[in-house]
C-alpha cells in the first residue's frame, strides 16, 4: 500500500523535478544527484520504456485511487456506529466476478504493450554493425568485428585518472565509440562468472554468460558518453567495472576506428585477461 502511494505521488514529483533539472543536467547519459526519474532517453528502445513505465505509473495511481475510495467509503459507510446490527450475508456473485475479471482485464491490458515491447528490444531487424562485448572479472572488453576487427579492454578510471567532468566510477580508460543513428548488434558473452551489460539511457541491460552468446542492439540518437555499470552480481569487484559508450557522428567514427586500429594492434588476446595478470605479477 505504502509503495502504491509512493506511485502515484511519483509523476508530480518527477514532472517538478524533471522541469527543476532541465537547464542542468539536459539530456545527461549518466545518473544526477536526488535523481528519481529515468536517464534520457537516447535510444528507440529506451524511448518505448519510458512510454510504457509512463503508462503502467498512470494505471497504477488510477487502482491506489481507486483502492483509497474504496476503503474511505468502506469506514464511512460500514462503520460500527452506522451498523449496530451487523448484515450476515457471506457472499456476492456479481462483485466476486468483477474483482476477478477486472484485474485480469487490466493485466491484459499491460501484457500486450509490455510483450511487444519485449519482442522489439530482443533484437534488430537489420543491423548495419555488430560489436561484441566480453565481461570478465572485473573490466569489459570489446570487439569490432565489422571494422577491421581490433579488439580492446575498458577499466575503470581510478580517482586519481579523472578528467575535470568525469564521473567518479563510470569513467573509464577505453570507451566504446559509435556511431550514431546507426543500428547495432551486441553479442555478449562472458569470460568467467555471469555479467551484464547494462546502459540506462540506451535501454540496454542483458546478460553476459559464460559459454553462450546473447544479442541485443542499439541505436545512439545523439552524440554524447552514457554511463553504465555490471547489473549482475560477480564478485568483489562488480561495481568497478563501469561502462563508456561514446556516440559520434559517422565520420568522427571513420577517424576513431583508424586510430583505434592503430592503437589496438597490438591488443592483447581478449582472452586472457592480461592487465589483471601483470597487476598480480605474473
Ligand atoms: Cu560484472
Amino acid at each position: 500500500m505504502v509503495r502504491q502511494s509512493m506511485a502515484a505521488a511519483l509523476p508530480v514529483a518527477a514532472a517538478l523535478v524533471s522541469v527543476a533539472a532541465l537547464p542542468m543536467a539536459a539530456l545527461a547519459g549518466q545518473p544526477e544527484p536526488w535523481q528519481i526519474w529515468h536517464q534520457d532517453p537516447a535510444s528507440p528502445v529506451m524511448d518505448q520504456i519510458e512510454s510504457l513505465h509512463g503508462f503502467l505509473v498512470w494505471i497504477s495511481t488510477a487502482i491506489v485511487l481507486l483502492v483509497m475510495a474504496l476503503l474511505g467509503y468502506v469506514m464511512w459507510r460500514f462503520n460500527e456506529k452506522r451498523n449496530p446490527v451487523p448484515a450476515r450475508f457471506s457472499h456476492n456473485q456479481l462483485l466476486e466476478f468483477g474483482w476477478t475479471a477486472i484485474p485480469v482485464v487490466i493485466l491484459v491490458i499491460i501484457a500486450i504493450p509490455s510483450f511487444k515491447l519485449l519482442y522489439f528490444m530482443d533484437r534488430a531487424q537489420e543491423a548495419d554493425m555488430t560489436i561484441k562485448v566480453t565481461g570478465h572479472q572485473w573490466y569489459w572488453s570489446y570487439e569490432y568485428p565489422d571494422n577491421g576487427g581490433f579488439a580492446f579492454d575498458s577499466f575503470m578510471k581510478y580517482p586519481d585518472d579523472l578528467e575535470p567532468g568525469e564521473p567518479r566510477l563510470l569513467a573509464v580508460d577505453n570507451e566504446v565509440v559509435l556511431p550514431v543513428g546507426t543500428t547495432v548488434r551486441v553479442i555478449m558473452t562472458s569470460q568467467d562468472v555471469i555479467h551484464s551489460w547494462a546502459v540506462p539511457a540506451l535501454g540496454v541491460k542483458t546478460d553476459n554468460v559464460p559459454g553462450r552468446l546473447t544479442e541485443t542492439w542499439l541505436r545512439i540518437e545523439r552524440p554524447g558518453v552514457y554511463y553504465g555499470q555490471c547489473s549482475e552480481l560477480c564478485g568483489v569487484n562488480h561495481g568497478f567495472m563501469p561502462i563508456a559508450v561514446r556516440g559520434v557522428s559517422a565520420e568522427d567514427f571513420e577517424q576513431w576506428v583508424v586510430e583505434a586500429q592503430e592503437q589496438f594492434a597490438k591488443a592483447p588476446d581478449v582472452k586472457t585477461p592480461t592487465r589483471l595478470a601483470q597487476a598480480a605479477g605474473n
